[in-house]
């Protein structure tokens, strides 16, 4: 079983991440999982954190001579801004520590702040806000590095852009190549394959920047390349369909998604949204009328690309605050703000890659099995083998 877990606060020393589970003999290489980290920090929209940080992950496990080994992998990534923070989060109190404590006491609408206050039994939001932040993210964007890498090995890739900027829509069909190239950019705007399109998302930016205000979005990921057959529809924890919304709608500020064109399917006939099978003789292999179903059917990916699409709210720090409530006082009073993003729509899709790519690396695992990269393989050879021979 693939597994990962994340530590860290947003302002504390560093993330950390482990990851259990990869066959050995893996290659790694820590420029690709610093690259995957750099294009989490991009996007126009960003606020004044991101000028701090510059995510590098520190590999301090699992991996020896570039390959994984089959040990847990044990990821660290600093946290630059923590040289701000020493004082106000210390491990252990110190003499007249409480007077260094920047306390949250006027929780943001939208935010994990009341909830999480309420739960924990806090009247200072702090400690719910140092890890319900987005900065958690980066840990899980390096282990999708990693997962990544096994996927590679298999032919899969995945990637993602940006459908929308709140109102501003990309209207067309893309093609896996669009997408590709976008990812190779050393320069990201929004993430939008089109630059017309681009351009007015731009615009909606801006317009939340004079504004005080903030703005979501729509992300769309694509696997491509993966193989027939993973996932089950046999139990409904095995759906790959269902685990893969639970990872997508996992990430801070995600509060829908769709996969393949559901939105749209539903609001049709079924003999407009079903994919039609057919059959190509010269090449012996089943093909299909279109990819509305986004590569997944009864819980188990068709061999079409994977497609699916995060829709995240506005990010809930806003310049001009909304009206909120003192913890203490209970006093109406204007939420907190200290410094914020003001659009994170790419960012967003980086995760996205990064939980998808998980997900089915767990589920290429479960199918496959191996504890090293060479067993695992023999037994997808065999099994396309069985594909092929169907
Ligand atoms: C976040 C608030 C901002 C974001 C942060 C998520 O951080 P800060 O409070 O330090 O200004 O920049 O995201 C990241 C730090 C990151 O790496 O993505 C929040 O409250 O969720």
């Amino acid at each position: 079983m693939l597994r990962f877990e994340t530590a860290g606060e947003s302002h504390g020393e560093c993330l950390v991440a482990t990851l259990a589970g990869l066959p050995a003999g893996i290659p790694i290489s820590l420029e690709a999982v610093n690259r995957e980290l750099w294009r989490r920090q991009q996007g126009y929209g960003r606020g004044g954190r991101m000028k701090i940080e510059t995510d590098r992950a520190e590999i301090v496990a699992g991996v020896r001579h570039s390959h994984t080994i089959g040990s847990p992998i044990a990821i660290l990534i600093r946290n630059k801004d923590w040289q701000n923070w020493t004082a106000a989060l210390p491990v252990e109190d110190a003499e007249g520590a409480s007077d260094a404590r920047r306390p949250v006491t006027r929780p943001r609408p939208g935010h994990a702040d009341l909830a999480g206050a309420i739960k924990y039994n806090f009247h200072d939001a702090r400690y719910i806000l140092e890890r319900a932040s987005a900065r958690e993210t980066a840990a899980r964007v390096a282990v999708g590095a990693l997962a990544k890498a096994l996927l590679g090995q298999f032919g899969v890739e995945v990637l993602s852009h940006v459908v929308a900027v709140g109102p501003v829509r990309l209207e067309r069909p893309v093609e896996w190549a669009e997408i590709a190239a976008l990812s190779r950019k050393d320069d990201v705007l929004l993430g939008c394959v089109d630059p017309e399109v681009e351009a007015r998302m731009k615009a909606v930016v801006d317009e939340a920047y004079r504004t005080g205000d903030t703005i979501g979005g729509v992300f769309e990921v694509v696997a491509h390349g993966v193989p027939a057959g993973l996932g089950s529809h046999a139990t409904w924890d095995s759906r790959l369909d269902g685990r893969l919304a639970q990872a997508i709608v996992s990430i801070q500020a995600v509060k829908g998604v769709e996969i393949g064109f559901a939105a749209e399917g539903a609001a049709s006939f079924g003999s407009k949204v079903q994919d039609t099978i057919h059959y190509s003789r010269e090449e012996r292999r089943f093909t299909r009328g279109a990819n509305r179903a986004g590569g997944l059917e009864g819980g188990i990916t068709n061999g079409q690309d994977v497609a699916l699409r995060g829709l995240l709210k506005p990010i809930s720090t806003l310049r001009r605050p909304l009206e909120s409530v003192d913890l203490e006082t209970r006093e109406p009073a204007l939420a907190a703000y200290e410094r914020s993003d003001v659009s994170v729509v790419p960012a967003a899709g980086v995760i996205g890659e990064a939980m998808t790519a998980i997900v089915l690396a767990q589920a290429l695992l479960e199918k496959f099995g191996g504890d090293s990269l060479s067993e695992t393989r023999r037994n997808f050879e065999g099994y396309l083998e069985q594909v092929r021979a169907f």
